[in-house]
């Protein structure tokens, strides 16, 4: 299915009922399937054709959406970009993906042409309301979505017309989302969380939303307040701040919310006990990933298990496999399998690390887990040495490749040291070279202006040698955190 015949629902049959609540202004259905019409035509006019990548290195705005909807509607695959990636993050994308155009909004960190977005936006005014036609089919790429998988080289994740199309329908009915619900929704849209769950739930359902340029906590309960929202979507961070809101704030908030959602990281079960005391709401914890979009959710009706994520969507299988591939008993731990029609196509370009992601059509996660006896499953660590921070995916080893280039470094380990906010955030343990000493201010200055703010790490730590095995290996679980 072509995912602009999913959103007609809205774009068409509720075209003048109201859509989105975007920096105090309210905007209908209609008026955006007019704006993206015509945005459409504006890059049609700039030669983006059917099959085109088009890069999008935009904070959330409205003219976000404006270009997801454009983007779709030529037949031409999206590539979110992460706002807070700095140059080599940022030149890595644009040479793997090729895309036609990037957009942004002012100066980009890569030598790369843009197309700035308020010029298309004028071009875009001038341009007629008429739908451009594409023979997209369900199986074509919609979206790129730039992700380390399992290794640690930054990836494009092929999703299909149809992984965004299985994973909506599944949340709509998994959640009971429907056009009276309302949500906020603070989550950047350059990820899935914000892009698959939230833009999708929102255009399929008909609902209204509510969207901010970014979660601020000392804004959040306003918004809250304010808007009123029955749904609400978010990583476990945010839940952290959310707990910093008075007692009596939480309460009224809670009284007008239905359900809020939470994944992309562990949820603690203590925060989701004192959330739910002081909310007056059992969060639900599901489970998902860029590549398959939503695999496993506690349920809305059934219990919701604190340290669990639930159990599998409709139409996914999931399987447990231990080292030699064979599948544990319930209770045991393994790396879960996962198929079904959410799972993307594979690796943009990348057939060896596609073809490596699965085995006999089951997606192998890199996430391990149990099951217990009701079908309940608990996620239990990474395969890989991945560190999540606030929600925000960082691989160690692009970090550690970075301070390996600094000419006083020797050798160098990031680990993830537990942090009761962000869950996580990483640490750099460094041996210097001979005769040189390593400057912590200095070295946080070099990677601040060369990687995303949220995989800085937050010390710098010089040993004297890492700890290694006798084949050599450093072994960081022996490094302090
Ligand atoms: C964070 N920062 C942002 C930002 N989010 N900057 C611009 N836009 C955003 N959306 C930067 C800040 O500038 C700051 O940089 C630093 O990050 C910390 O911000 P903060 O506001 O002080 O932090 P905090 O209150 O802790 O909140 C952070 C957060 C953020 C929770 C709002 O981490 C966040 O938006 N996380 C969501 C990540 C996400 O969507 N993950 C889904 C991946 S998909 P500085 O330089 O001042 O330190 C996936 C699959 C699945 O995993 O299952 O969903
Ligand atoms: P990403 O590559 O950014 O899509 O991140 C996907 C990873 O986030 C998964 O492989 C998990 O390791 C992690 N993740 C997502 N949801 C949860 C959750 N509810 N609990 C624990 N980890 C999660």
């Amino acid at each position: 299915m072509n995912l602009i015949q999913l959103f007609d629902v809205s774009l068409r049959l509720r075209a003048s009922q109201p859509a989105l609540d975007w920096k105090g202004d309210t905007y209908t259905f209609g008026d955006l399937d007019a704006r993206s019409n015509r945005l459409a035509q504006a890059l049609a006019a700039r030669g983006v054709r059917q099959g085109d990548r088009v890069a999008v290195y935009l904070a959330n705005r409205i003219e976000f959406i404006d270009l997801y909807l454009a983007v779709l509607k030529l037949g031409a695959i999206f590539v979110p970009v992460n706002i807070l990636y700095r140059e080599r993050e940022l030149a890595h994308i644009l040479t793997d993906a090729e895309p036609k155009a990037l957009i942004a909004a002012g100066d980009v960190p890569a030598a790369f042409p843009v197309w700035p977005i308020d010029t298309l936006m004028a071009e875009a005014a001038g341009m007629p309301d008429q739908r451009p036609v594409a023979a997209v089919d369900g199986d074509d790429a919609a979206s790129l979505i730039y992700t380390s998988g399992t290794t640690g080289v930054s990836k494009g994740a092929i999703l299909t017309h149809n992984n965004f199309a299985a994973n909506t329908a599944n949340i709509l009915t998994a959640w009971q989302i429907t056009s009276a619900d309302r949500l906020l929704l603070g989550l950047p849209l350059f990820h899935v969380h914000g892009l698959g769950n939230g833009l999708h739930a929102w255009l399929a359902s008909g609902l209204r939303l509510r969207l901010l340029e970014r979660f601020e906590a000392g804004r959040i309960g306003a918004e809250l307040l304010e808007f009123q929202p029955t749904l609400f979507f978010g990583v476990p961070t945010m839940y952290v701040r959310l707990m910093e809101l008075e007692p009596e704030t939480a309460r009224q908030i809670g009284r007008t919310a239905r359900l809020f959602v939470c994944g992309s990281a562990p949820l603690p079960a203590q925060l989701m006990q004192e959330f739910g005391e002081r909310f007056g709401s059992v969060i639900l914890e599901r489970y998902g990933m860029t590549e398959t979009l939503m695999n496993i959710s506690n349920p809305y009706a059934g219990e919701r298990r604190p340290g669990s994520v639930g159990l599998p969507l409709p139409g996914i299988s999931v399987k447990i496999l231990d080292a030699a591939g064979q599948p544990v008993a319930v209770g045991e731990t393994g790396e879960l399998f996962v198929k079904g029609p959410n799972v993307c196509s594979g690796y943009w370009r990348r057939e060896e690390a596609s073809q490596a992601a699965f085995s006999d059509g089951w997606f192998r996660t890199g996430d391990l887990g149990m099951k217990t006896a009701d079908g309940y499953y608990t996620l239990q660590g990474r395969r890989s040495d991945l560190i999540i921070s606030g929600g925000f995916n960082i691989y160690p080893r692009e970090i550690e490749e970075f301070l390996l280039e600094q000419p006083e470094v020797a050798e160098a380990a990031v680990v993830g040291v537990p942090d009761r906010a962000r869950g996580e955030l990483p640490y750099a343990y460094l041996v210097a070279r001979e005769g040189a000493s390593i400057d912590p201010a200095q070295m946080e200055a070099r990677c601040r202006a060369a990687l995303a703010s949220f995989k800085l790490p937050r010390a710098f730590v010089t040993v004297p040698a890492l700890p290694r095995n006798a084949l050599g290996k450093v072994q960081k679980h022996l490094l302090p955190r």
